[in-house]
């Protein structure tokens, strides 16, 4: 079996026999415990912009893996990932024209990173390797590691969306992300419909064509394009949220509850997760139906993040101050309609939050998939499931037929669904989880790492040479 390297901007370090916090932590470390592997990226740390780069990246053997991890020079990090990535990449693949800030100097950064990565990845493999390059901070890396002599086969997973040609093609250098893209064997996208627009794009660019079902031919290299949304670890969650019971800081949640139905939002503090439009879609809902008020409870999760970024930070305040007039607005002595939380809370809490919960509230303006949505069902109990408000812009609602699906930019529309999911009767309820939860236990995160290395390790078919591709163009 071919060994995997695995490349991401950040890379999560496994203490020897330690818990993953996330489900793709999980999902490819156990891919390269089985294999063998070498897990590659940014080490988190930043070293002065006039010190030396190091030539070759830290390496730490730990739980059986290799980890190979480079620090970046200040100036580096801020133009490749704050810069060109997060302010650039980012709002544009989530359909903000308005929000994406294209300068030279940051697109500089980010191919000089990508150029760093692959000079140092390079010498570490061998030519049997399978290599799985993770998201929009690194589309030029497999073009850097062919430059470089590689030959293996190199895969590319997106987890952002994959926006239509109109907006693509307001980055400037859309053609050489799409070529970049077109470097590797193999690209995930979440969603049928991100595949959709990227057949979309290389038709209209007339950069290459749509053979069938998952091959195509760009900038003359044959690849595969699947669509294979990600999944949660569905067995352990449930389990875990199952046994939340036990948690001190669910207790105390329960108990401060006083029998009121919660509803509960969970989000990283990103634009693209529709927190503010949520939060007025819920006084909406406080004032459409008074028969709720002091009956119900709203707590939204929101870590801070990319606090770096200028549009974060803004954003931040922002929130704060609309779920502070919301509860200025409506709260009473004994009652605070929303609970806005500002920081990190402990997965098993955060399990047994969400099977607390009546409504889950995801309602993203735009996201590859959303897992918050799949964990939300996981949690649930069987016998007396929560609802799923879900937006129709999340990759997820592709999957998730049990869902309510909503439209975030409707908030009115959103406010009448919170008012639906609170009185949906408990057979409804229990049908629609059951649909859910049977097709997150079948599509799960290891489902979809066997489905994608599956497709990596490929087959005579699908190899990209030269003969190949004569015999099909
Ligand atoms: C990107 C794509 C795609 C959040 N708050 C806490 C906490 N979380 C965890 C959630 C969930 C994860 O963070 C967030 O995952 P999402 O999928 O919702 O969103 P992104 O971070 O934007 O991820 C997304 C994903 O990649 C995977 O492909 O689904 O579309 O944007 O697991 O539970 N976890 C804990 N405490 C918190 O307060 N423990």
């Amino acid at each position: 079996m071919s060994r995997l390297i695995v490349v991401s901007n950040r890379v999560p370090m496994l203490k020897p026999g330690a818990q993953a916090a996330g489900g793709l932590a999980v999902a490819l470390s156990g891919a390269m415990q089985e294999r063998g592997g070498v897990w590659f990226g940014w080490s988190g740390r930043t070293i002065p912009d006039d010190a030396a780069q190091p030539e070759h990246p830290k390496t730490v053997e730990s739980g059986g893996l290799t980890y190979a991890l480079v620090d970046l020079k200040q100036r580096d990090l801020e133009e490749y990932y704050g810069g060109f990535s997060n302010r650039m990449l980012w709002p544009l693949f989530h359909y903000r024209m308005d929000l994406a800030d294209f300068t030279r100097v940051a697109l500089g950064g980010y191919y000089r990173v990508n150029k760093l990565f692959a000079r140092m990845l390079a010498p570490m493999v061998q030519p049997s390797d399978l290599v799985w390059v993770h998201d929009y901070h690194l589309i030029p890396m497999a073009a850097e590691l062919r430059a470089a002599g590689l030959k293996n086969r190199i895969g590319f997973y997106l987890h952002i969306p994959f926006p239509p040609p109109d907006i693509l093609t307001v980055l400037p250098n859309h053609a050489d992300i799409v070529r970049g893209l077109a470097a590797h064997d193999v690209i995930g996208f979440q969603t049928p419909l991100d595949v959709e627009n990227f057949e979309t794009y290389v038709r209209r660019e007339k950069v290459g064509r749509r053979l069938s079902a998952g091959r195509f031919v760009v900038h003359g290299r044959a690849i595969r394009v699947e669509a294979l949304p990600v999944g949660i670890e569905t067995k352990a969650f449930a389990e875990t949220a199952a046994a939340s019971g036990r948690n001190s800081l669910v207790r105390r949640m329960r108990e401060s509850m006083l029998g009121r139905k919660l509803i509960i939002g969970v989000d990283r503090l990103d634009y693209s997760k529709g927190i503010a439009e949520r939060i007025q879609a819920f006084e909406t809902f406080l004032t459409l139906d008074d028969s709720w008020r002091g009956r119900c409870t709203f707590l939204q999760v929101t870590p801070k993040s990319r606090e770096e970024v200028p549009e974060y930070a803004a954003m931040e305040r922002a929130v704060a101050e609309l779920a502070g007039r919301v509860n200025g607005a409506h709260a009473e002595l004994d009652w605070t309609p929303i609970r806005y939380v500002n920081r990190t809370v402990g997965r098993n809490a955060l399990a047994g939050l969400y099977r607390m919960a009546s409504v889950g509230l995801v309602t993203p303006l735009r996201d590859g998939m959303n897992l918050v949505a799949k964990e939300f069902v996981a949690a649930q109990d069987p016998e007396d499931p929560g609802v799923l408000l879900l937006s129709r812009f999340a990759g997820a609602a592709a999957e998730m037929d049990g869902a309510l699906l909503t439209n975030p930019y409707d908030v009115d529309g959103t406010a009448g669904a919170i008012a639906r999911a609170l009185d949906m009767p408990l057979d409804e309820r229990v049908d629609r989880w059951k649909r859910m939860f049977a097709r997150i236990s079948e599509h799960d995160v290891a489902w979809w790492r066997r489905s994608y290395l599956e497709a990596l390790e490929g087959d005579a078919e699908t190899s990209p040479t030269a003969d190949r591709l004569k015999a099909v163009s």
